[in-house]
């Protein structure tokens, strides 16, 4: 199924919140007046796309609409999609992993889908052709290395795990070691999202960081951190944090089936500069996708 298939089955909800609300506005509307952008800028903030994001939008519509001499609704939409894809495309959007091995980390606060995403990850790369190991660096929960268990089983990938409670840094120490063994392409290194306070957990992380920095200096190294879409702007204030302790090149966006929050994709560049990776939109091995911003802008507006 081509993205923009999928995304138009999976992301239901997201779309009739912002694609339906805007046919409505851009049809019903027989001139570009200021009741057009107040309802451009209203709907837009419901879709979770955030007040200052939404406002700069409308802004830069209201700006390219004089500059382009545009009198349509139409032509209006049209700029629009090419204002939002714009915004979409922050940093580097493509995914490095080129030297053998390199490492994926994957870091984000406790339930927003780090161990699904990276059973996901394990098999599209697998898929690929990549030799993957994946690394249960969260040792805080008993549960949680068993559950990456059953990902490495399924994917038909390696894993490296330690028991219950093991320095989380040290299991990536090995996992790098086994996969420079055992000429591994690709270290997928899963990390808790809750220590005994945030503050332990972040250490965690830059000492994990650091790990792969030391033995792998020369590694192509992506560090995705995974935000909920559901639970909308809240995720964008946990990312300044985890971007001090880890550094970030992408986010992954999960959970975007099931809710109409998807606008907060616009925030994420908008406000973080960071661009979305990829998208999760199920439960499913499959149910994950490389972001494509022209394609998900054409889906919703
Ligand atoms: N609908 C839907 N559910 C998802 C998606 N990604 C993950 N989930 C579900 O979210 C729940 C939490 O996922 P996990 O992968 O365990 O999350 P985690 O970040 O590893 O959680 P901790 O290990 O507790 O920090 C599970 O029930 C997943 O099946 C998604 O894209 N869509
Ligand atoms: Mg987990």
């Amino acid at each position: 199924m081509s993205f923009l298939n999928k995304i138009k089955e999976k992301l239901t909800k997201t779309q009739k919140a912002i694609g339906g609300s805007l046919d409505g506005i851009f049809s019903g509307f027989s001139s570009l007046k200021d009741d057009f952008f107040d309802e451009l800028e209203e709907t837009l903030i419901l879709a979770d796309i955030g007040v200052e994001t939404s406002m700069r939008v409308v802004e830069a519509l209201r700006a390219k609409i004089k500059e382009e001499k545009i009198k349509e609704p139409e032509a209006a939409r049209e700029a629009l999609r090419a204002i939002l894809t714009e915004m979409l495309q922050v940093g580097d959007t493509e995914m490095h992993l080129e030297t053998k091995p390199s490492v994926i980390l994957v870091i984000g606060v406790n339930g927003v889908g780090k161990t699904t995403t990276i059973g996901k990850l394990g098999a599209a790369w697998k898929q690929a052709g990549k030799k993957v190991l994946l690394c249960a660096a969260d040792t805080f929960r008993a549960a949680a290395a068993d559950q990456l268990q059953v990902w490495a089983e399924r994917d038909g990938v390696e894993l490296v795990r330690q028991k219950e409670g093991a320095d989380p840094a040290a299991v990536v120490f090995d996992a790098l070691s086994a996969a420079k063994a055992r000429g591994s392409d690709l270290v997928i290194c899963d990390t808790a999202g809750r220590l005994h306070n945030k503050q332990n957990l972040m250490n965690e992380l830059s000492k994990i960081s650091h790990i792969i920095d030391r033995e792998l200096p020369d590694a192509d190294r992506e560090t995705l951190l995974v935000l909920d879409a559901t639970t909308g702007q809240n995720g964008l204030l946990q990312a300044v944090q985890f971007q001090e302790a880890a550094g970030v090149t992408g986010v992954v966006l999960t959970k975007l089936d099931g809710t109409a929050k998807g606008g907060i994709v616009f925030a994420i560049a908008d406000t973080l500069g960071i661009p979305v990776k990829y998208i999760g939109v199920g439960e499913q091995v499959d149910d994950l996708m490389p972001f494509d911003a022209t394609e998900f802008v054409q889906a919703m507006v």
